[in-house]
């Protein structure tokens, strides 16, 4: 090996760990209150932050992304088949089986790799309710197009922003696209509440029904309006989110920085793909991703575990296809030949580690140790 593993594991990512201190000082505030969840404060704190600094006119905070996703999908009454992304996390999939609707497997852009507006209209049948997308690594979908689809065939549109955080097309944040999106800030997110998630919607009025939905259909303590869930965000998580906002703008900084010297090393690098968002999109710097293709000689899964070797424990998000798994590949939109492009990109891709607090000469390190694996 020509360069040394790693004494400790790199891994994909690493929580963003505010000082315990601050933590316990928040926690303190908790206790006092005596106020532990059921939109507390910290929760309506967070709610007001949280619009502002995703740029949106309202947002519902939720217990986790999953959660948020299917209230967004009962909030719009989406029924029978809803089209979709098979390069995505089993969430985005799931909601939809949850609630018995029929996922339809759309394949993706080669270069987004997010769902291909262009092939969405030939899926569109009577029982089609809605569109749900997924703006993976941050990377927008092409929401224009989809708008016009949408509208056309008067469709519902969510799209799954759990990677999007801080996503903005031409100064627009990305939660204003579509009639509702959904961000995660489970532990592994650029921003997050350990657990947790939110639901941005252009229009404010959809607040009122969504609140509902995510506190039992409860409007008071004589009405309970409509089939609601338990989809709260605690006061512990609200508070740990109000503390890593003031952190969120150094985070970015360092991991713009660890971006770069990504860029920087692997480059022109032979069969190294890197993706990158389009001109004018701020990045979510949620993932960075390569796609390893022909040209670099050894193949992605050689380079997975030939890096374990070093200690560096990569990702393949998003291999295997959600319509590769046993509980949907009988659907007939599952059949792998209506799915090149997604099944290239699975085949690709693979996300190097990126947290801020990695050393610039620890990214030095794996990329020379990825050169190493090259095959040419
Ligand atoms: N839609 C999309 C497109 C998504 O990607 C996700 C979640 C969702 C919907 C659902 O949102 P949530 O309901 O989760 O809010 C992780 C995350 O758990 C998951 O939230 C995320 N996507 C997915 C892409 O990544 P795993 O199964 O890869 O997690 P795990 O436990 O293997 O963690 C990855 C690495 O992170 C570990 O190797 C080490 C590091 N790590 C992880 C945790 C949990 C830490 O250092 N500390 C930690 O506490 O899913």
């Amino acid at each position: 090996m020509p360069v040394k593993p790693f004494p400790e594991p790199i891994y994909v990512t690493r929580p963003l760990l505010v000082d315990l201190e601050e933590v316990h000082q928040a926690l303190g505030e908790l206790w006092r209150s005596q106020w532990l969840t059921n939109n507390g404060a910290k929760h309506r704190q967070l709610e007001q932050e949280l619009s502002g600094v995703l740029k949106v006119p309202a947002l519902s905070l939720f217990a986790n992304g999953t959660i948020a996703l299917m209230a967004a999908v009962r909030s719009l009454e989406l029924q029978g088949e809803v089209i979709t992304t098979p390069f995505t996390f089993p969430a985005t999939t799931h909601v939809l089986a949850w609630q018995n609707i029929r996922p339809v497997f759309c394949d993706i852009d080669e270069n987004t790799l997010t769902i291909d507006p262009a092939r969405i209209r030939n899926l569109i049948t009577d029982r089609t309710s809605g569109i749900l997308g997924v703006h993976v690594y941050g990377m927008p979908c092409n929401v224009k197009a989809i708008r016009r689809i949408a509208d056309e065939h008067h469709l519902k549109v969510v799209y799954d922003a759990a990677h999007a955080f801080g996503t903005e097309i031409a100064g627009t944040g990305i939660g204003n696209f579509g009639d509702i999106s959904m961000f995660s800030f489970h532990a592994t997110k650029l921003f997050h509440t350990l657990e947790g998630g939110a639901l941005a919607f252009p229009s404010p009025g959809r607040k009122e029904q969504i609140d509902l939905l995510r506190n039992f259909g409860i409007k008071n303590e004589e009405e309970v309006l409509l089939p609601g869930i338990n989809g709260k965000m605690n006061e512990f998580q609200a508070a740990v989110g109000i503390l890593n906002l003031r952190h969120l703008d150094a985070e970015r900084k360092k991991r713009a920085r660890i971006v770069g010297a990504y860029q920087r090393n692997l480059s022109g690098m032979p069969g190294i793909r890197i993706m990158t968002v389009p001109e004018g999109t701020v990045d979510s710097l949620q993932y960075f991703v390569i796609r390893i293709q022909e040209a670099f000689g050894a193949s992605r899964d050689d380079v997975y575990e030939s890096m374990k070797q070093y200690n560096v424990f990569t990702r393949k998000y998003f291999y295997p296809l959600t319509s590769d798994y046993p509980c949907y590949r009988k659907l007939p939109s599952a059949d792998p030949v209506l799915l090149p492009m997604a099944r290239k990109a699975a085949r690709e891709v693979l996300c190097l580690p990126l947290y801020g607090d990695l050393a610039p000469d620890s990214v030095d390190a794996i990329c020379e140790m990825i050169g190493s694996l090259a095959r040419p």
